[in-house]
Formats: C-alpha cells, structure tokens, sequence
C-alpha cells in the first residue's frame, strides 16, 4: 500500500461522510413537500429578473421576502408587447411602462407586506401569462 493514496482515500471519505451529514441535517429541517417552504426569507433577493415571452413569464413561480421592497427587471424578450401585473390588497400593481414593447425592458416595483400568495399575469394575455409569488 502507498501511504500517499491512503490518504488521500481517507480524505475523500471523510468528504463524503461530510455531505452525506449535511444532507441528513437539511433534510431533518424540512417538513413540508415544497421546498421553498424552507428558505429563509433573510436569504431571498429583494431583484428579481423576469423575462416575458410569447406567451409565457420566465419564471413564473416568485418568492420573495415580506415587508421589502421587491423590484422585478422585466426583459420583454419576445416580439409581442407584455406587463407584469401583480394582484396585491385586491388591487393592481402594474409595471412600468404598462405596455413594454418587444426588446424593451421595464420595473415593477411593490413591497408585499403580508406573507401569502400573489397571482400575477400580462393583461395583454391574461389567458395564458399568468404566475404565482410566494411571499414569506
Ligand atoms: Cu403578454
């Protein structure tokens, strides 16, 4: 045996049992099937990019942190005009401009001051442009 490789055996294993006790240690935290039930609300970006396509947002499911206020880049990267429209209080939030056309980009900026979950959607295609922030 090559006292060199033991060694380096040895710390390989010593890696893998690590990882294998930190998966062990996340998973005994969790609880719930969704895992964004986990995150930290601390640890979540108050900038969140969105890109509005023909017909769809990229991502369409958001977490954010309550009571921070949230500013949603949105990139229109496709050739039909798009918004962002956030349902909050039962009122509408909606981006600026409220009509972003192709290749342009606009903001949508909202503080969520309750944890819950938002629906949001393009009002030029409601139908099929829609999408969910969870806010924690
Ligand atoms: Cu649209």
């Amino acid at each position: 045996m090559i006292p060199g490789l033991r060694i380096r055996h040895g710390r390989a294993l010593t890696t893998i049992f690590g990882a294998i006790v930190l998966a062990a240690m996340l998973a005994a935290c969790g609880g719930g099937d969704d895992a964004s039930t986990n995150v930290d609300p601390a640890t979540l970006a108050t900038t969140v990019k969105v890109t509005t396509k023909d017909n769809s947002f990229s991502p369409n499911r958001i977490t954010v942190a309550a009571g921070k206020e949230i500013t949603f880049e949105l990139n229109n990267e496709g050739s039909a005009i798009h918004n962002m429209n956030v349902k909050m209080d039962g009122k509408d939030t909606i981006s600026n401009p409220d009509a972003i056309k192709a290749g342009q980009t606009g903001k949508l900026v909202a503080t969520f001051s309750k944890a819950g979950t938002y629906d949001f959607k393009c009002d030029f295609h409601p139908a099929e442009m829609t999408g969910k922030i969870t806010v924690k």
